[in-house]
């Protein structure tokens, strides 16, 4: 090998480095609205928000105004944004929703969620695909579900990788509860086999109730009577595709259409499919048994599951380098999550 090797010890790109990243992407994908955050390259809390109002300044017959669907336990607004034709209508088109940032520490889902909404404005009048797949559902968007956890990993770790995890309830001798252990029914956040925690200050723990949490009560008044068929609650990592059910040692009665689901997508990006138990441990309290068929009267089933997007190497706070790859090696199973939803 000849010429000059250059080798990379800094996480941190150049300026340059990112224009040709942003470049690259409009180039390849058609997406030259995310850019790099301010907190390690990922967005903080105030930049999602500013980003959807641009979204919205942009492209306003393609997306809502940001909605204010709740507040956090401290007091922040969730916000949800609906992208499709006619976005401020109630249309009789098929629902799907992306959500990330419930665990505070995993900005990577919330900016490969960013990066989606992107490619579906940006491509909107030039490629047909997207603008059938826009024009023909509604799809929502929840990009941080906990903003108080992840304001707190800002304020201790102002340029990224804080390790706080769990929403900023006062639990006394610590803080936190878990909030993908909080969800109902009852049947599965308290599961003969385990998969959340009794014990406060733990990282999976579930709180004193089927949604005590003011944020999981939230999503799931979000949900109610929206009819969403598909979704996909993002975290990272370990480059994953889980499906229900997380909190029973046994599939769903619709473990072919998951299966299919989630081979399609796997096949695209190489991660691996299967349910928590299988590739990492029981969950009880999910979000995704909950979207499934915990409250079908009010939700119909919904066909939820957990990406865990990045690999190993990459951690909580990958490098801002992995953050594009990651979001586009997202990109098609997204594309046909949102397809998948009819
Ligand atoms: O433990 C979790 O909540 C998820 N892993 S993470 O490292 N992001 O914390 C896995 C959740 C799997 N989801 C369900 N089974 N619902
Ligand atoms: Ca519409
Ligand atoms: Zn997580």
């Amino acid at each position: 090998m000849t010429g000059i090797v250059i080798t990379k010890t800094s996480p941190l790109l150049s300026d340059s480095e990112k224009r040709a990243t942003i470049i690259d992407s409009k180039t390849n994908f058609g997406v030259e609205g995310l850019t790099y955050g301010l907190m390690g390259g990922y967005y903080t809390y105030a930049e999602i928000n500013a980003q959807l109002d641009s979204m919205k300044a942009r492209f306003p017959n393609l997306i809502t105004s940001k909605m204010n669907i709740g507040t956090s336990i401290e007091g922040r607004v969730i916000y949800a944004v609906k992208i499709s034709d006619n976005p401020d209508a109630t249309e009789n088109e098929a629902r799907a929703l992306y959500t990330s940032l419930t665990h505070a520490r995993e900005p990577g889902g919330m900016m490969t969620v960013m990066y989606y909404m992107f490619y579906l404005l940006e491509n909107y009048n030039s490629n047909p695909a997207v603008k059938y797949l826009v024009d023909n559902r509604e799809i929502y968007f929840i990009p941080c579900v906990n903003p108080d956890g992840y304001e707190y990993n800002r304020t201790t770790n102002p340029n990224g990788g804080g390790q706080f995890r769990k929403n900023r309830r006062n639990n006394g001798s610590s803080y936190g509860v878990d909030l993908n252990r909080n969800f109902g029914p009852m049947a599965y956040w308290n599961a003969a086999g385990g998969g959340s925690s009794t014990t406060p200050s733990d990282l999976d723990y579930r709180g004193t109730a089927p949604f005590s949490e003011p944020e999981a009560i939230v999503v799931k008044n979000f949900l109610a009577g929206k009819n969403f068929k598909t979704a996909l609650n993002y975290h990272t990592y370990s480059n994953l595709l889980i499906f229900p059910y997380g909190c029973l040692p046994y599939l769903t009665p619709d473990s072919t259409t998951f299966l299919e689901f989630a081979g399609d997508m796997t096949a695209m990006n190489g991660y691996s499919p299967g349910t928590a138990s299988q590739l990492l441990y029981p969950v009880r309290g999910g979000f995704d048994d909950y979207y499934y068929d915990g409250e079908p009267e009010a939700n119909g089933k919904i066909f939820a599951m957990t990406p865990e997007c990045g690999g190993d190497a990459d951690g909580f706070w990958p490098p801002q380098s992995r953050i594009f790859p990651i979001a586009q090696e997202n990109l098609n199973p997204n594309i046909y999550y949102t397809w998948s939803s009819r």
